[in-house]
């Protein structure tokens, strides 16, 4: 698989294993788990095939650790940016003093007043570097770096779970707990 291609199946996995896993023919558990044989099976049938190989190079190489085999290495799932309704049990986990979102320029008004919501997603995505955080929000327009305080909004009983690939998620971010630039 050239570059090309490796972006373009890994893609497809992340709407089979986000978002619409029905486009490959499966299911995903409560925890969004799928058996690898079933997903390379329904791939084929979707005529976008993948071999174990390319999969398992895809999970390795993914930039930003997207997707992980179970233990054992029968299943696989995506570690966040669900749309379908699945637990991913995360264990709540204690931040770092501050966390950062990425996120453009048109929306700071809307997030002055309503704070930072969840939108399509499950939760508010944020990170503790800065560099990808920018990245992020350059998907939407004009980038623009949050600062979240997030030992302050752990203290006042917010909740945060960070995934597999190391992304810190909560429910929402109240406008009190945003530093703007
Ligand atoms: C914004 C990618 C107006 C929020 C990335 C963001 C990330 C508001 C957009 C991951 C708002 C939602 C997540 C409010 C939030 N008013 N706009 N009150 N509250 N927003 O794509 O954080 O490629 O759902 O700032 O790398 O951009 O999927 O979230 O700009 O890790 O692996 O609404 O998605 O990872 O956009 O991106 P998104 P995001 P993957």
């Amino acid at each position: 698989m050239n570059p090309a291609q490796t972006t373009r199946a890994s893609k497809f996995l992340s709407l089979v294993l986000r978002h619409q896993p029905e486009t490959a023919f499966l299911t995903l558990d409560s925890a969004g788990w799928t058996c690898v044989e079933e997903l390379l099976r329904g791939c084929a049938k979707a005529r976008r095939p993948i071999t174990r190989e390319q999969l398992q190079h895809i999970v390795d190489t993914n930039a930003k650790k997207r997707f992980e085999f179970s233990p054992d290495g029968t299943r696989i799932r995506a570690c966040q940016g669900h749309s379908v309704e699945i637990d991913l049990a995360y264990e709540p986990q204690v931040p770092p003093n501050v966390l950062y979102h990425g996120t453009a320029t048109r929306f700071l008004d809307s997030i002055r007043t309503q704070g930072l919501l969840k939108m399509q997603r499950h939760h508010v995505h944020l990170s503790g570097e800065t560099k990808m955080t920018m990245d992020v929000g350059a998907r939407h327009g004009k980038p623009v770096l949050l600062t979240i305080l997030a030992t302050a909004m752990h203290d006042a009983g917010h909740t945060f779970y960070r995934s597999t690939n190391g992304v810190w998620l909560v429910e929402q971010v109240p406008v009190k707990f945003i530093r703007f630039p």
